[in-house]
């Protein structure tokens, strides 16, 4: 699999993941993240189960291309996060994408119920911002520049909720 394949950058450490570009438009909001916090990542369509092999050698060389953490989305029976954790150390984490018949209750069930011994850290259905946000704070555990741009970030949501608090007040 070359870079280009797989639409990397320069060394990411942080590998985002879905089954399908219908999930890009959720999936959005942990680009967005990497971005604002200035973490190299890449972005890949592999499918579980349209592009098994495919996911085979992403899990695989996931560790050696030098990614920390991968965030998987996907909808439906959504296998994607718990085989790729199955298929590396690394650690991951799974979005339940909203599907189509079943508003992503089928994609939560899917990644949230995994077997003891290869766990998903799996989000809210939809939010790809908290898997942003908490690859992001693995990434930061021995890095302290980006923890302190976490505890800013958690100081702007604060501000933002007390503005609107003033508001409320006037
Ligand atoms: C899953 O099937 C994908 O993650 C997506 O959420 C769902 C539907 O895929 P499409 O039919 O939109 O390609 O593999």
């Amino acid at each position: 699999m070359t870079n280009s394949e797989i639409g990397s950058d320069n060394s990411p450490e942080i590998g985002i993941i879905m089954g399908s570009d219908s999930d890009l438009p959720t999936m959005a909001a942990a680009i967005e993240i990497c971005t604002e916090f200035g973490v190299a990542h890449e972005v890949a369509i592999v499918s579980a189960h349209r592009t098994p092999e495919r996911m085979v050698t992403y899990a695989q060389t996931a560790r050696d291309r030098g990614l920390k953490v991968i965030i998987a989305g996907a909808g439906g029976a959504a296998h994607l996060p718990g085989m790729v954790a199955a298929l590396t150390p690394l650690p991951v984490i799974g979005v339940p994408v909203v599907s189509r018949t079943m508003q992503g209750l089928d994609s939560l069930y899917s990644i949230v119920q995994m077997p003891a011994g290869i766990p998903v850290a799996t989000v809210a259905i939809g939010n790809a911002m908290n898997a942003g946000l908490l690859a992001v704070q693995i990434l930061a555990t021995d890095r302290p520049t980006l923890l302190d741009q976490v505890a800013q970030y958690r100081r702007a949501l604060e501000a933002s909720v007390l503005a609107k608090q003033q508001k409320l007040d006037q």
